[in-house]
C-alpha cells in the first residue's frame, strides 16, 4: 500500500484491550542473547559490572510465563532489513572486528579509546587499525563486545522481525523479548548498549504496509531510532524520556529535535525533569500516543524500556507499575496492530512486576497489587 493510502483507525476501547480473547501475547525470544554478556565497561569513569545483563532477560522471560503468555522462538530472516537501516561497514565491524581487534592485541573485552572528534577537520579520517576501528563505529564506553556479541544482536533482529511478523499475520500485539537493546544505535553507529536497532529495523521493514510510528518509553531518548527516521516522513518517532540536560545521551532528545527535510514534524521529543512520576510521565504518554494516532499508522512499534522505574539505578524517573499499566491501556486505545520491542531496564528484581504491569494493561486486565 503506497503512503497516503493508509486506511483509517477506528478509536480503541480500553475496556477491551488489544489481545486475542485469552489475553495472552504471543512473546518471541531467543537464548543465543546470552552470548553477550561482556564482564565489564565504563561509565563515569569508572570500571563497572554491565546493568545490561542476561539476568535481565531471564527476569522478564520468567515473568511474561508465568503471567500466561506464549512463549515462541524465531524464524531467521535474511540481513535485507538489516542493512535497509544499518551501514554495511558498520555490520561488517560487529561480525568482524572484535577478532580484528583481540589479534592486535585488544583485550577479550572490546571498548573503543579513541574517537574522532566532530570537530576535526572533515569529522576525522576513517581509521583501519584494528585498534583505532572501534571509535569509528562506537561511540561511548559503556557498549562493550566480545565474541559472542554479533551472533546475539543478530538473533535479536530476527526475534524483533518474527514478531512483526505474527503481527502482519493477524496478532493485534506481539512482543520481541529481546537483548541487547537497540534505540541508541542509528545508521552508522553503535552505542548505548545497543549494537543493532531491532525497533527501527522492524519499523522500516513494516513501512510497506502504510505509515508507522515507534512510540519509545524508555527512559532515555533513543537517538540511534529518532536519526534512522529523520528525514522519513513515513515514520514518526515520539519519545518520552528522562531530559538530555540531565540523562544520556545528553547530545540528543530536547524538545526542538523534529526532524528535517520532507520528515520535519514526524519526530516528537518529550523530555521530563528528573524524579517525574506517574502523572508527570503518563501525561507525556498521552500526548505521545495523540502524535501517534494523528500519523495514522497502519502499525505501532513500542520501544518498551522500563528504565523509567523509580528503582531503575541508571534512569532518574519515578514511574510505578501502576503508570506502566497505564502506558499499556493508553498503546490499547490506539487499536492499532503493535510489536512490542524490548529495550532498557535494570532494575532486575522489579522487571517482572513492571512487564507483567504493562501487559496487563495492553491486555485490558485490571493492576495487581
Ligand atoms: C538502552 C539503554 O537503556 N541504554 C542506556 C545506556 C546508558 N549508558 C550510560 C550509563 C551511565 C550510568 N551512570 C550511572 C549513574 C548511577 N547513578
Ligand atoms: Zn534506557
Amino acid at each position: 500500500m503506497a503512503t497516503g493510502e493508509v486506511p483509517a483507525q477506528t478509536s480503541g476501547d480500553a475496556a477491551a484491550g488489544h489481545a486475542p480473547p485469552n489475553g495472552a501475547v504471543p512473546v518471541v525470544t531467543d537464548d543465543r542473547h546470552r552470548l553477550h554478556h561482556p564482564s565489564y565497561e565504563l561509565n563515569g569513569g569508572r570500571t563497572v559490572t554491565p546493568p545490561e545483563s542476561p539476568e535481565r532477560l531471564d527476569a522478564l522471560v520468567t515473568a511474561v510465563a508465568s503471567a500466561g503468555h506464549e512463549l515462541t522462538t524465531p524464524v531467521a530472516h535474511p540481513d535485507d532489513a538489516v542493512l535497509a537501516v544499518h551501514d554495511a561497514g558498520m555490520v561488517r565491524f560487529l561480525r568482524e572486528g572484535h577478532a580484528a581487534w583481540v589479534a592486535a592485541g585488544g583485550a577479550e573485552v572490546m571498548i573503543p579509546d579513541t574517537f574522532p572528534s566532530p570537530r576535526w577537520a572533515e569529522g576525522g579520517r576513517r581509521s583501519d587499525a584494528p585498534l583505532g576501528v572501534p571509535g569509528w563505529w562506537c561511540f561511548d564506553t559503556a557498549t562493550p563486545i566480545v565474541a559472542g556479541s554479533w551472533t546475539a544482536a543478530r538473533a535479536g533482529v530476527d526475534v524483533a522481525l518474527t514478531a512483526a511478523g505474527l503481527v502482519r499475520d493477524g496478532a493485534p500485539v506481539a512482543y520481541a523479548l529481546t537483548r541487547p537493546p537497540g534505540h541508541h544505535a542509528g545508521p552508522d553507529y553503535l552505542g548505548g548498549f545497543c549494537l543493532l536497532n531491532p525497533a527501527a529495523i522492524t519499523a522500516r521493514s513494516l513501512t510497506d504496509g502504510g505509515h508507522v510510528a515507534v512510540l519509545d518509553l524508555d527512559v532515555h531518548h533513543g537517538n540511534g531510532t529518532q536519526d534512522v527516521f529523520w528525514r522519513d516522513p513515513a515514520v514518526l518517532y515520539a519519545s518520552v524520556h528522562g531530559g538530555p540536560q540531565h540523562l544520556y545521551p545528553f547530545f540528543s532528545g530536547f524538545d526542538d529535535e523534529v526532524g528535517a527535510g520532507p520528515g520535519r514534524g514526524t519526530t516528537r521529543n518529550l523530555p521530563l525533569p528528573a524524579g517525574t512520576g506517574d502523572a508527570g510521565w503518563t501525561a507525556a504518554v498521552e500526548v505521545a500516543v495523540d502524535a501517534v494516532a494523528a500519523h495514522r499508522p497502519a502499525t505501532l512499534v513500542v520501544s518498551l524500556g522500563f528504565d523509567a522505574a523509580e528503582p531503575d539505578p541508571i534512569g532518574d524517573l519515578a514511574v510505578s507499575r501502576a503508570g506502566y499499566h497505564r502506558a499499556g491501556e493508553l498503546v490499547a486505545e490506539l487499536a492499532t496492530p503493535t510489536v512490542l520491542v524490548q529495550e532498557g531496564g535494570y532494575a532486575v528484581d522489579a522487571l517482572g512486576g513492571l512487564v507483567a504491569s504493562f501487559l496487563a494493561g495492553v491486555t485490558g486486565r485490571p493492576l495487581e497489587p
